[in-house]
């Protein structure tokens, strides 16, 4: 009731709820947090031995001293140590960098250089290259306007860098625009629609946040009707969703935008209703200027160059956080992979693959997939060499959030892909979905199907027409009561995890570190990708089981814009 009302009183009381809301809901995450390790920390892995969560290696050159000196296959040869020592190595590396790894930062830096000196110095076979591309620097210059203007009377609108006292923020990747006006349209629904968008050309569109589709994917819709000016507001939904909230666009974003409060956003939609509103807007930022990220992969110099299996995570944490499961869990998966394969190569005991592998580790995920996109974009010029083109790659399998403390068994659900992926790519990805499973029901761990929209780096391969998949342990999704007691039932008592808490409450938070991780959870994930990575090297006729029918060279639609995994912008 009070937020129909527009009373600066009202307005007041409700801002003050809201921050007491913010401050409990910090609290509740780090106390159901440690409730979550306290109870994992009781466990301990399969082979009897309590891992500690403080070992450090004092180089990244350290081997593991539990190892057997001989392994058959890939599975056998994970270690929950080796992993905890890489994680270890990233928690340092963010430690000394003002806690992130975000690219831009010297932690991203350092851990890309991490990943080459490591495999440099343990897996030599190995073919180390790097791939750079520019990002762009976002930075606001002074106090951005916004000045609406119905039946000939103009009302300024407040700006404030505390945003609990501010009716509107910037966005990043805004465009910059001198003081202009524009026609306003209130963007029906919450914009996730295309057919939402059809009459904004050369008008603000104004839109609600929320519903099922993320703001940057607002933002394109935006931009592809070719609205000229976009305005966020927010939902008013909880009390937590009230203020105007720094988010961002896609470094591809070409118009001005700014996010409004739930009040100033309502009283720009009843206006609109009623009569027809201008606005006046004027926003600047820092001169364009960009930086280098390289990606990073690794690619075994046996196999067919024509085939090759691409292996890929992300590098980069979110600004917010040290990033330790997202994505350092992936990241360091990868890494032992690629290490255990090449040791393998070298024993003389192992079969070499008929096919390539490629591990690959992608910058800037956390801003739209920038570095899989670019590569997946290098690819597809013609100036690619053989072994380097889309059409060489068999598929892509991705490994991102692999160790969250209240964690699912995670399988990309190969169905479930977006309507107009490839059907050659969504059948072969079904399969996929299908060994995993099985996997994890041979060894009688529980499983689960999750989300498999195109939200990480598999986006831009399987929107080409590659087959994809690969694990995730949980992120924002809550633990159902149904989950915990499966989950118990397999792996014991009180193992089971926490219902009706979210699987990582430290997802994308400045708690992301080494004590944000399940030792058990994440050795059993990078277990089942390492068995999934034999099992298709080890195919005779991976090509025609992938894609029974053949399939057309891939491509990258025109239109793709990524999905990133950044699906919580509103919270954040
Ligand atoms: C972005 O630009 C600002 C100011 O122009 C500068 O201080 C900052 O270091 C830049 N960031 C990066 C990652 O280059
Ligand atoms: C927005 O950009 C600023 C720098 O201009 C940066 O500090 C902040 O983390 C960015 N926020 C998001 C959500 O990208
Ligand atoms: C604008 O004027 C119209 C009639 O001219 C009136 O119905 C409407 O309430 C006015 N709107 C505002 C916001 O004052
Ligand atoms: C409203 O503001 C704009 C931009 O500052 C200005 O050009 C215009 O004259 C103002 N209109 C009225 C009625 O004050
Ligand atoms: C947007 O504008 C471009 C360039 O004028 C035009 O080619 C395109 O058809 C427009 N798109 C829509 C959806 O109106
Ligand atoms: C609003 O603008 C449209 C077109 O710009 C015009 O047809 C309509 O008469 C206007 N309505 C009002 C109430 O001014
Ligand atoms: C931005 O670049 C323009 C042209 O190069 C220059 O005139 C201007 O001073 C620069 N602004 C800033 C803030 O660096
Ligand atoms: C890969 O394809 C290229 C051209 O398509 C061909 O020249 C080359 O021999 C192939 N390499 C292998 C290992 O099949
Ligand atoms: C996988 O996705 C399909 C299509 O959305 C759905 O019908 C099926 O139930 C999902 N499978 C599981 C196990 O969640
Ligand atoms: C995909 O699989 C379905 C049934 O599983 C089959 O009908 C269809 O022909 C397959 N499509 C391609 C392109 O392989
Ligand atoms: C999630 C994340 O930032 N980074 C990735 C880590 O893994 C999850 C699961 O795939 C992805 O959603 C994130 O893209
Ligand atoms: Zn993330």
């Amino acid at each position: 009731m009070c937020l129909s009302k527009l009373t600066s009183t009202c307005t007041f009381i409700l801002l003050i709820g809201v921050a007491i809301l913010v401050v409990i809901s910090i609290a509740l995450n780090a106390a159901i947090l440690s409730v979550i390790n306290k109870r994992f920390d009781e466990l301990k892995p399969e082979n009897g031995q309590t891992t500690s969560k403080t070992t450090v290696s004092s180089s990244p050159t350290m081997t593991s001293t539990t190892r057997p000196s001989i392994y058959f296959n890939l599975a056998d040869s994970i270690r929950i140590e080796d992993l905890m020592n890489h994680l270890n190595e990233l928690q340092r590396i963010a430690d000394n960098a003002g806690n992130t790894r975000a690219i831009g930062t010297r932690g991203f830096t350092e851990t890309v250089n991490y990943i080459h000196n490591y495999l440099r110095n343990n897996a030599p076979t190995l073919n180390v290259f790097r791939e750079s591309l520019p990002i762009q620097n976002f930075t606001i210059k002074g106090n951005p306007i916004l000045i609406s203007t119905i039946n000939n009377t103009n009302k300024t609108f407040s700006y404030s860098t505390n945003l609990a006292r501010s009716d509107f923020t910037y966005v990043n990747y805004s465009a910059q625009i001198t003081l202009t006006k524009f026609n306003l349209i209130v963007v029906p629904n919450y914009g996730c629609d295309e057919f939402d968008w059809q009459n904004v050309a050369g008008r603000a569109a104004l839109v609600v946040v929320g519903g099922a589709c993320t703001n940057a994917e607002k933002g394109e819709l935006a931009n592809k009707y070719n609205a000229s000016a976009l305005l966020y507001y927010n939902n008013g939904l909880t009390t937590t969703n009230l203020a105007p909230v720094i988010i961002r666009l896609r470094q591809t974003n070409k118009l001005p935008a700014l996010y409004l409060s739930y009040v100033a956003g309502q009283e720009l939609v009843n206006a609109a209703n009623l009569n027809n509103v201008s606005i006046w807007l004027r926003i600047e930022r820092e001169n364009y200027t960009s930086f280098i990220v390289e990606n990073i992969c690794a690619d075994t110099r046996e196999g067919n160059i024509n085939e090759t299996i691409v292996v890929g995570g992300h590098s980069d944490s979110v600004p917010a956080g040290p990033g330790i499961n997202d994505n350092g869990s992936g990241t360091m998966a990868i890494l032992v992979l690629a290490t255990n394969l090449a040791r393998l190569y070298q024993s003389g005991n192992y079969a070499k693959y008929r096919y390539r592998v490629r591990f690959c580790w992608w910058a800037a995920e956390e801003i739209g997939l920038v570095g899989s996109v670019y590569h997946a974009q290098q690819a597809q010029t013609s100036s690619a060499t053989p072994g380097n083109r889309l059409q060489d790659y068999l598929i892509n399998l991705n490994y991102d959030m692999l160790g969250s403390p209240n964690y699912i068994l995670g399988i990309y659900n190969g169905s479930s892909a977006k309507p107009g992926t490839p059907s050659w790519a969504i059948n072969g990805s079904v399969r996929i979905s299908d060994v995993f499973r099985s996997w994890f029901i041979e060894k009688n761990l529980p499983w689960d199907f999750t989300d498999f929209s195109g939200r990480s780096d598999y986006g831009p391969f399987l929107a080409a027409g590659i087959v994809a998949n690969g694990l995730f342990s949980g992120a924002d999704e809550t633990k159902t009561a149904e989950q915990r007691n499966r989950y118990e039932e397999k792996l014991g008592q009180g193992q089971g995890g926490l219902a009706g808490a979210i699987l990582d409450p430290c997802y994308h938070r400045v708690c992301d570190t080494t004590d944000n991780i399940n030792q058990l959870g994440y050795e059993k994930m990078v277990q089942a990708a390492a068995y999934m990575l034999e099992y298709l090297g080890q195919k005779d006729d991976l090509p025609t089981w992938l894609y029974p029918a053949g399939r057309p060279k891939p491509r990258l639609p025109d239109d793709y814009f990524p999905n990133s995994d950044y699906f919580r912008d509103i919270d954040i």
